[in-house]
């Protein structure tokens, strides 16, 4: 018999939905939106319903893989997991614990998978990855300028008089704020979105405002250079609450209104349209990730949260500088999970830089990398090193649903469960501040195993199996520990699958900013870093580095997929995907490219291959690859990306990347 049961959206999204999961005969069959969740509303993405492709695949890893003569062989969980202690017993002797690199993302959302960082402390330290290639350069702005990096709670969207997007693929990432967006226009607040890409979201915006890739920070320095110009700028707010102000406008007055539109390729007369839009107050600005994927990322956040606090629009209602809400996350006791007392030695590699630092390390060398929630060989820029980096180390083991580049390059590949085969609670720090619990629904088929009994059974191998003797209830309330003091219990949380968290709805209105002054600081003055606002361009362009643009003149962007979470759902599509290489009208008229061409796109670190489509009405000389496509479809697009750092370290530079293009046979 059929039943439906409340769970929860594993994946890396703005939006950790809640479901209606239809279970028979301990199969999924049906996932849809709980109409009873506050933010899904009883709607899902497409990504959210393929979890039921990927859960019944019959790709799905079953068995445990070990790399014979080259071909894979099944071989019993014992005898994997025996080996694998027993290498990673002798590496901790003979070179130290930090010979292991563990390489992960975030590819599931659910608390219990932070248990990965209590196995490697707890087996000593590893070499670990430090920055984001996904927000790191601006988490790491606005906690130079707030102290933290908060947004106003969904609902507080009514509020707003303007709407600025600044770079975010609403309609695509972030579905159930698009439908905020339809409602908010209904009952008339102005949008504007601000965009190289005519994207789905600018076509229901009042005004869409086309922006050369990267220049978005030059962009916000101009919107204030005119509010300050017309004396629209909120004096109360920056004589009161911020420091630094004078080093801005002494920046400010070192470029003229007409070079900043010459660089930004964006009219005078837009800029200073929006300097009276955003001095209208209460305008609130969601800026997106793609915008500071680029070596000037950080500088880029920061002027726009610049131009946020200029007009006085911190810390009030239908305001907002809205990136990330990590207040979330600041909610649970991840920190406990973590067992960091346990770690003795530790190293970092970037993760952006991870295959260099590979290649390069010594003292001690990496003999193992061991990848969880994350598929390296296709989402970290610069795939050659990365391929190189990974077949130059002895032992690679990875833990996987299904077999991905990354899977095929490993020496164990170990399978693990999808989210309804294991209980967990899910949360996002993106977007809004509801958390969802996750029961086990069916059973794992083959010898599928969760990633957390996997790091159990290893730990138990290498003598520190105490660490892991808890049961998932316990390990469940220890996340949950700081919120019983407020009231919130795991029983709470199982009866009722969703519960809001107690965060601030508008951060800031109190004006006390987690920065070391307690104000908004325009220069940072946070110790060990230099301050000051730059105005900064990208890495590859034609005002950084004008040889390089002669030879490469396109700027590629690489955006997430509209029906994939990133890599994890090409392989199950009805029809077979093909690379889709979309190109600005102007490149089309150039080259002479029709739809459906096949082209090769370059430049000095690799290429791809796919097939033409235009986007209409975006800005000249953009091309956009989706990201996540796998080699067997003509992948990966990391081919042509750059391992580069933001300007503040913390951050990758995917967007930042310049190529060639032209048509083949
Ligand atoms: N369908 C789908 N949804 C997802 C994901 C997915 O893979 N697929 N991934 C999830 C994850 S992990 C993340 S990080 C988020 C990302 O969510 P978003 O930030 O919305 O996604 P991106 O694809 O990085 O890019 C967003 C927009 O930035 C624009 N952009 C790129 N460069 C610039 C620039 O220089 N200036 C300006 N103004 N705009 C620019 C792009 O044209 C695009 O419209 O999405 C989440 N949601
Ligand atoms: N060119 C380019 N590259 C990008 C981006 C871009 O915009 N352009 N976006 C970047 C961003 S924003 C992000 S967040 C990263 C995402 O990078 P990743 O997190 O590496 O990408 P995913 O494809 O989501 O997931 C990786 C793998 O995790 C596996 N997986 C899922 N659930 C589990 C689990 O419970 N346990 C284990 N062990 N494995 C699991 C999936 O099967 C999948 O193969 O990519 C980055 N890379
Ligand atoms: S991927 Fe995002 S929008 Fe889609 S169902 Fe999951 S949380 Fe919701
Ligand atoms: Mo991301």
């Amino acid at each position: 018999m059929a039943v439906v049961v409340k769970s929860a959206c594993p994946l890396n999204c703005w939006d950790s939905c809640g479901f209606h999961v239809t279970v028979e005969n301990n199969k999924v069959v049906k996932v849809e939106g709980d109409p009873s969740h506050p933010i899904t509303k009883g709607k899902i993405c497409g990504r959210g319903r393929m979890l039921e492709t990927r859960t019944n695949s019959s790709e799905r890893l079953l068995y445990p893989l070990k790399r014979v003569n080259g071909e894979f062989q099944e071989i019993s969980w014992e005898r994997a997991l025996d080996e694998i202690a027993s290498k990673m017993s002798l590496i901790k002797e003979n070179y130290g614990s930090t010979a292991v690199l563990h390489s992960h993302d975030y590819a599931n959302n659910g608390v219990l998978k932070n248990l990965d960082q209590r196995f490697f402390n707890s087996y000593g330290g590893v070499t670990e990855l430090y920055g984001s290639l996904c927000w790191g350069a601006g988490i790491e702005a606005q906690k130079w300028d707030f102290g933290d990096a908060y947004s106003h709670e969904p609902e507080d969207i009514f509020n707003s008089k303007n709407i600025v997007i600044w770079g975010r693929n609403v309609a695509r990432t972030n579905m159930h704020f698009y439908e905020k967006l339809l409602e908010a226009k209904k009952r008339g607040a102005m949008l504007i979105v601000i965009d190289p890409i005519f994207n789905a979201t600018a076509k229901i915006a009042d005004k869409h405002i086309s922006v050369k890739p990267g220049m978005d920070g030059l962009l916000a320095a101009g919107i204030i250079k005119e509010m300050l110009r017309l004396n629209i700028e909120d004096r109360e707010f920056i004589e009161n609450h911020s420091t630094g102000f004078n080093d801005l406008v002494e920046l400010l007055n070192s470029i003229s209104l007409e070079k900043v539109s010459k660089m930004t390729e964006v009219p005078i007369e837009t800029m200073t349209e929006l300097a009276v839009v955003f001095a209208d107050k209460p305008t609130s600005t969601f800026m997106g990730l793609g915008l500071q994927r680029y070596r000037n990322g950080g500088n880029t956040i920061r002027f726009i949260d610049a131009l946020v606090a200029v007009s006085g629009n911190i810390g009030i209602a239908g305001g907002g500088a809205n990136y990330a809400n990590l207040q979330v996350g600041q909610s649970f006791d991840v920190g406990k999970l973590a067992f960091s007392s346990r770690k003795e030695n530790h190293r970092q590699f970037s993760i952006m830089k991870q295959a260099e630092e590979v290649l390069a390390a010594v003292d001690p060398e990496i003999k193992m990398i061991i990848v969880s929630c994350g598929n390296p060989l296709t989402q970290v820029p610069d795939s050659t090193v990365v391929e190189q980096a990974f077949s130059s180390v002895e032992t690679v083991v990875v833990l996987e649903q299904f077999m991905t580049d990354t899977a095929r390059m490993a020496d164990y590949v170990l399978p693990v469960t999808t989210a309804f085969e294991e209980e967990d609670f899910y949360y996002s720090s993106m977007y809004h501040h509801y958390v969802n619990y996750g029961p086990k629904l069916v059973s794992a088929p083959g010898e599928a195993k969760p990633d957390l009994w996997i790091w159990s059974q290893l730990a138990n191998r290498l003598g520190f199996g105490e660490d892991f003797n808890f049961t998932r209830d316990e390990w469940l309330e220890m996340a949950l520990h700081s919120l019983s003091q407020k009231g919130i219990s795991l029983e709470e949380l199982k009866e009722q699958s969703t519960i809001e968290l107690p965060v601030e709805p508008v951060p800031w209105q109190d004006r006390q900013f987690k920065t070391s002054s307690g104000k908004y600081e325009f220069t940072s003055l946070k110790n060990e870093v230099d301050g000051q606002l730059r105005l900064a361009v990208p890495e590859e362009s034609r005002w950084n580095n004008p040889d390089l643009a002669a030879r490469y003149p396109y700027q590629l962007l690489t955006i997430h997929p509209m029906r994939s979470n990133h890599s994890q759902n090409y392989h199950l599509f009805k029809a077979e995907p093909q690379l889709k290489v979309e190109v600005a009208e102007n490149i089309a008229e150039a080259k002479n490219l029709q739809i459906g061409d096949f082209v090769r796109v370059w430049n000095d670190r690799g290429e791809v291959r796919g097939y033409i489509s235009i986007l209409p009405k975006a800005h000249p000389d953009t091309i956009n690859i989706d990201e996540g496509i796998w080699k067997r479809f003509g992948g990966s697009v990391n081919n042509l990306t750059s391992s580069r750092e933001s300007d503040n370290g913390l951050g990758s530079t995917l967007y930042d990347c310049l190529v060639n293009i032209e048509k083949i046979k």
